[in-house]
């Protein structure tokens, strides 16, 4: 296992050398990216949600639970929608440094996607199978990526989430299961023919943050430290890139799905090559007829 290069602290913006880096190889990892202060914060917020699971029995909209976890010892896969669950996290996310990041990396505003919190817990934590993310939630095109923030230190024995560099260029995979099911990871066949031995797992101190693009072939092994490895990861696309409905996650990861941070929506899409100027965005109101808007009695037409 090796671990990543880490590139200099940043903070709101990236060199030109991380950002060529992150359009070669599809990831990067930015060591001590998120400051004392936010980390601060979002460990009391976490904290205060972990002791929240403890009357919980079974997973359901706020936290996925191990089946072994019980209120004295809590096992926690992944808090759910971080951003809907405390104001916390939606400030970290919408103004914070991910927001900052992923606008220096995608040049301007952004559009949210989605968040979630995994937790990786200690003693055998479950791994998650080698995968690409764009199948769960196609969009227009491949700008979409996902920013990770480690909430606390992570070593190379605590299964730090891995990339394979330049993957985000190759083949995008099936990932249903022989019987038809969707699987959400590789087929065994297709893992077996990666260069396995070019991961770079993505570790650093606390607040190190890991970036990866929505192609990248990712995953990580289970943690059988003794220390939990809280991962805080959001997703963002370009301004101009919009999720495709009726696809997988698509429109039920959480209602700021869509958000612009960092600027407005210019309604701008391409799509297969030909752009244009969308209609603004009824999904909150509901669309005037057409008949309103050609007769300009309606105040979006
Ligand atoms: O937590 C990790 O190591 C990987 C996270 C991931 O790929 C996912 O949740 O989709």
């Amino acid at each position: 296992m090796t671990l990543a290069d880490v590139a200099p602290p940043a903070r709101d913006s990236i060199s030109d050398r991380q950002r060529a880096s992150y359009e070669a190889n599809g990831y990067l990892c930015l060591s001590g990216f998120v400051g004392p202060e936010w980390l601060d914060e979002l460990r009391a917020v976490t904290a205060e949600f972990i002791d929240a699971s403890r009357s919980e029995t079974a997973s359901g909209k706020v936290f996925d639970l191990e089946p072994t976890h019980t209120a004295d010892a809590p096992r926690l896969r992944r808090l759910i929608s971080p951003v809907d669950q405390h104001p916390t996290y939606a400030r970290f996310t919408f103004e914070g440094p991910p927001a900052q990041l992923a606008a220096a990396l995608l040049g301007g505003p952004v559009r949210y996607h989605h968040s979630k919190l995994n937790f990786k817990w200690s003693d055998g934590g479950e791994e998650v199978k080698w995968h690409q993310d764009i199948q769960f939630w196609p969009h227009t095109d491949f700008t979409p990526l996902t920013i990770g923030v480690y909430l606390e230190d992570v070593d190379a024995e605590m299964s730090p989430m891995g990339v394979l560099p330049g993957s985000h260029r190759g083949p995008l995979f099936d990932q249903y299961a022989p019987d038809g099911a969707w699987a959400g990871s590789m087929a065994d066949a297709d893992v077996a023919a990666l260069e396995l031995d070019r991961v770079v797992y993505l570790g650093g101190p606390a607040g190190s943050v890991t970036v990866h693009n929505c192609c990248m072939i990712h995953g990580s092994l289970p943690n059988n430290s003794p220390r939990p490895r809280p991962l805080l990861l959001q997703t963002y696309s370009a301004v101009d890139s919009y999720p495709i409905s009726h696809i997988g996650a698509n429109g039920v990861l959480g209602s700021s799905g869509g958000r612009i941070c960092g600027g407005e929506a210019s309604q701008m899409l391409t799509i297969d090559g030909r752009t244009m100027h969308g209609a603004p965005d009824w999904s909150r109101k509901g669309p005037p007829t057409i008949f309103g808007s050609q007769q300009s009695d309606h105040a979006d037409g």
